[in-house]
């Protein structure tokens, strides 16, 4: 009886500790602001060298991909609201990314996403908090926002809670991928993937943005796989740009830049970005390489008071080769 008891005093027990845990949860679980946001998969012609120079030597592009740099792509596109007509503009330099979906922790963000292409797709956020309906990937057991038909919609729910955020040793914002997961590989090399920006509680400006940097970048390392059988068709690119094509990753002298890095691929794309010019903060590391593994996510500091225009390039010998190159301008 004794035993009996202590049994219950201490489930007891047990319930006010779940009790004082779902209570630090809900803290965050979206009982900040909603974000919302209007993405349409969309068909387009997307060319990797629009001046069709090589921007870094000077000269045309170089061989195999001079005359080969324009491939049929998809593109998570940004609208302005429901209807799906205006563009929201997006800084050049995302280039082949979709648009930076932001939020601060504990915000709900909304995901209107409209498939205007011909084929199943979805969006499937890494980072942020979502049940099974909202987690678009396509696998058993199968969620309802798993597969999207050719001209179907569908809103994704997810939420920017305490663990979708910085974590101790990180710097106020964090990035993290989307991209669809229908048939993930090919939905990928496609050109469906794009930044997920998470900035710590009370770190926010109204747009999402952190407070305490003044300019930000995001690049994705990928060689693009256009499923050509031939190294015309490796597109060893920069958010979707080859040998200096890249435009506009301009800042001021002085600024504190937060670059956001990302990697995404196949076992070739192991990449490891360089700037000239400038050091970075990384992990409270001093360097100026960054190691970057297929998926992988990461956000460094720059204090950019080196003027000058300097080359941001993959290390990988054979990457340079093929033009992975880009530059970037202190003003
Ligand atoms: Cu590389």
């Amino acid at each position: 009886m004794v035993e009996g008891v202590i049994r219950i005093l201490m489930m007891g027990f047990f319930v006010v500790i779940a009790g004082m845990v779902a209570g630090c949860n809900s803290d965050s679980l979206g009982q900040g602001g909603v974000r919302e946001y209007y993405i349409a998969a969309e068909e387009v012609i997307w060319d990797y060298a629009p001046t069709g120079q090589d921007l870094i030597h000077g000269g045309p592009i170089p061989e195999p991909w001079n005359g080969n740099t324009q491939w049929t792509k998809l593109r998570y596109i940004e609208y302005t609201d429901e209807s799906f007509q205006t563009r929201k503009p997006q800084p050049e330099w995302l280039g082949i990314l979709g648009p930076i979906i932001r939020a601060e922790v504990g915000d709900t963000i909304i995901v209107h996403f409209l498939n205007r292409t011909n084929r199943y797709l979805s969006i499937h956020p890494h980072g942020v908090r979502y049940d099974k309906d909202n987690e678009g990937a396509h696998y058993n057991p199968p969620g309802e926002g798993s597969m999207v038909p050719p001209g179907g919609s569908f809103t994704y729910t997810w939420i920017a809670d305490e663990q979708s955020g910085p974590g101790p040793n990180d710097p106020s914002s964090i990035v993290w991928w989307y991209h669809s997961h229908v048939d993930s590989t090919s939905d990928i090399y496609a050109g469906l993937l794009g930044p997920i920006i998470i900035t710590k509680k009370g770190m926010a400006n109204p747009d999402g943005s952190p407070k305490d940097v003044d300019r930000e970048f995001v690049t994705l390392f990928m060689v693009f796989d256009e499923a050509d059988g031939e190294e015309r068709g490796l597109m060893h690119s920069i958010n979707g740009y080859i040998f200096g094509n890249l435009p506009g990753l301009v800042m001021s002298s002085g600024e504190k830049v937060r670059w956001y890095i990302l990697g995404m691929g196949n076992e070739i794309d192991l990449h490891t970005p360089h700037w000239h010019g400038k050091t970075v903060l990384y992990n409270h590391r001093r360097t100026d390489v960054v190691e970057l593994l297929p998926g992988s996510m990461v956000t460094v500091d720059m204090i950019a008071d080196n003027p000058g225009t300097w080359l941001y390039h993959c290390h990988v010998a054979d990457h340079m080769d093929a033009g992975m190159m880009a530059v970037y301008r202190i003003e």
